[in-house]
């Protein structure tokens, strides 16, 4: 297991060598954020970016994410031209040494949250998903704004892809993936890059969108898409675990032990009575995944991928991006790394 670290470059204000100071972390997890999706990557951002994360002795290792134009997931004609740059993005990073790039298949909105500073009764604040608050939004009229999406796009923009969405349904984009994958896992293989689909958040359809990268009979399914090892996944353990339909420890088992997993967001989510959920600490009694057992099968399994603690509740007083502070997500990184020290002591 390689501990990893999201880190959002030169203005996040998590600084890389506070990173550095959390023991046993190997690599950086980063994107180029300034150029618009679906374009190619300058060879010299990317260069810069990984002397960024090497001057301070850590890898320059996981993208997350190369994001995937629209157009590709609607199927349209020009996506071709998006592809081509995907595969020419594929080649840069491959040049710099990248090993894993995580992507994700969700039309329109990615991760999705009622609210994004929920006080908890210790103080600390999380992203929360309330069902209630949910059936009061609506991002066409905007009468309520959708956390952490409400400046991704204007109401003309948002108006516009959800009339070309209305022609897409599950089986069309499941055709769109598959015509994707097609054409990048071959690039992906002769550049020796895993590529690593992050699973929906939530997992389930949102706002008459289709969602597919769900559950475990979907990720089969994706799975024997292109049946690669550079066809995997990227397991979140918060996504795919915020709907109880999904049983987190055996998917994890499945899927590490067939080697298709290349990377791991570690994150807890306590569940609610009414499909409801809030993020939680990582330390399993907080929530309702049990990591210890996720931890138990990733070693059973020799994982060997890399692995992040995902989102932290901003705690301590400190402020800045939701999910993405600094003590929450160390925090995590230490519990993790505690339970993955255990194992490799009293498993020898
Ligand atoms: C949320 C993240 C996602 C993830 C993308 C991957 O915090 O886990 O935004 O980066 O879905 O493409």
């Amino acid at each position: 297991m390689k501990l990893s670290f999201r880190w959002y470059g030169a203005d996040d204000a998590v600084k890389l060598q506070y990173i550095r100071q959390i023991p046993s972390m190997d690599s950086i997890v980063t994107a180029i954020y300034d150029v618009p999706v679906g374009e190619v990557w300058s060879n010299e951002s990317i260069v810069k970016l990984k002397a960024e994360v090497e001057n301070a002795n850590l890898k320059f290792d996981v993208i997350e994410s190369v994001p995937v134009h629209e157009d590709i997931k609607l199927g349209l004609p020009t996506r071709d031209k998006y592809i081509e740059n995907y595969k020419e993005n594929i080649r840069r990073l491959a040049k710099a040494g990248v090993k894993v790039i995580c992507y994700n298949f969700m039309p329109v909105f990615d991760w999705t949250r009622t609210q994004l500073d929920k006080v908890l009764e210790d103080g600390s604040t999380a992203l929360v998903y309330y069902k209630e608050q949910l059936e009061k939004m609506d991002p066409l009229t905007g009468e309520l704004s959708l956390p952490g999406w409400d400046s991704s796009y204007t109401k003309d923009q948002l108006a516009d892809l959800f009339k070309q969405y209305s022609k897409v349904d599950e089986e069309a984009l499941w055709s769109n993936l598959e015509y994707f994958l097609k054409q990048i896992i071959p690039v992906a293989e002769q550049n020796d890059i895993k590529m690593a689909i992050h699973p929906d958040d939530p997992p389930y359809n949102i706002f008459g969108l289709p969602r597919i990268i769900t559950n475990e009979k979907n990720l089969d399914r994706f799975l024997k898409l292109v049946d690669s090892k550079y066809n995997g996944l990227t397991f979140c353990t918060g996504s795919l675990g915020s709907a109880s339909f999904n049983n987190i420890v055996e998917m994890v088992d499945k899927y590490s032990s067939q080697g298709r997993i290349h990377f791991m967001h570690v994150r807890n989510v306590k569940l609610l009575e009414d499909g409801s959920f809030e993020e939680s600490a990582h330390y399993s009694p907080c929530g309702s995944l049990d990591i210890v057992a996720i931890m138990k099968v990733l070693h059973k399994n020799n994982f060997d991928g890399y692995l992040r603690p995902d989102h932290g509740r901003m705690i301590w007083g400190e402020t800045g991006r939701p999910g993405y502070g600094l003590y929450d997500r160390a925090l995590g990184a230490m519990y993790i790394a505690g339970i993955w020290e255990t194992l490799e002591k009293t498993n020898k």
